[in-house]
């Protein structure tokens, strides 16, 4: 499978790769908020929803037969700490908008996750080829503790914006705030523009 470097991608938001205040780490460290879910491939379920042309439904097969991607890419952790050179494997989340037919009033995004997490974004920060849906780190299935099966990444994003063991996504036309937002962090989270707290 061929692979896309966009760890490029602070050029739009900054001078320097490394945002200010974080430190490079070549560990990955777990952040989650409780223990890690169970799922079960066979009643897992994937749904896109809400202000979409028709809502969809994927079992973990179906959403493993979507075009996957391997992509290059830095992940920014709120904490301080940043991951450069991630490879991750999964769908960019224009291939779901697009199967879905977004409305052209939905302006927002939420995600929801297997532990009850969530977060939200702009869609336009979603409406990104970097914004993956991944299943893959470095070659191999994602490991359980950073999302597996399934998560969100967002590098031009804090870590916080990307939801582990994801299940759906739901398009908005009205902002909503999701775990960490209603806690303090920040609705925006430009790492670059050091957007931690709100
Ligand atoms: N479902 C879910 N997603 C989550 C979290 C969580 O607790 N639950 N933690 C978030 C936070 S605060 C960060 S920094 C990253 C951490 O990802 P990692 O554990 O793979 O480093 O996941 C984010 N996504
Ligand atoms: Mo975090």
């Amino acid at each position: 499978m061929s692979l896309r470097d966009v760890t490029d991608l602070y050029r739009e938001f900054g001078e320097e790769r490394l945002p200010p205040g974080q430190r490079v780490t070549e560990k990955f460290p777990v952040l989650s908020k409780g223990s890690v879910p169970e799922w079960d491939p066979g009643s897992w379920e994937f749904t896109v929803r809400g202000a979409v042309e028709e809502e969809l439904t994927y079992s973990w097969e179906e959403f493993g037969d979507l075009p996957h991607e391997t992509q290059r890419q830095d992940f920014h952790c709120v904490t301080g700490w940043s991951k450069f050179d991630c490879e991750f494997t999964g769908v960019p989340f224009p291939e779901l908008a697009e199967r879905a037919g977004v409305h052209d009033d939905a302006v927002h995004v939420t995600f929801d996750a297997l532990d009850g997490y969530t977060t939200n974004l702009p869609l336009s920060d979603c409406l990104r080829e970097e914004v993956l849906f991944a299943s893959a780190f470095d070659g191999e299935a994602l490991p359980r503790e950073h999302g597996g099966p399934l998560r969100v990444v967002t590098p031009h994003r804090y870590a916080y914006k990307g939801a582990k063991w994801v299940t759906g996504v739901t398009f908005l036309t009205e902002p909503e705030r999701g775990f960490w937002e209603r806690r303090g962090y920040s609705n925006t989270a430009d790492p670059w523009a050091e957007e931690r707290y709100s």
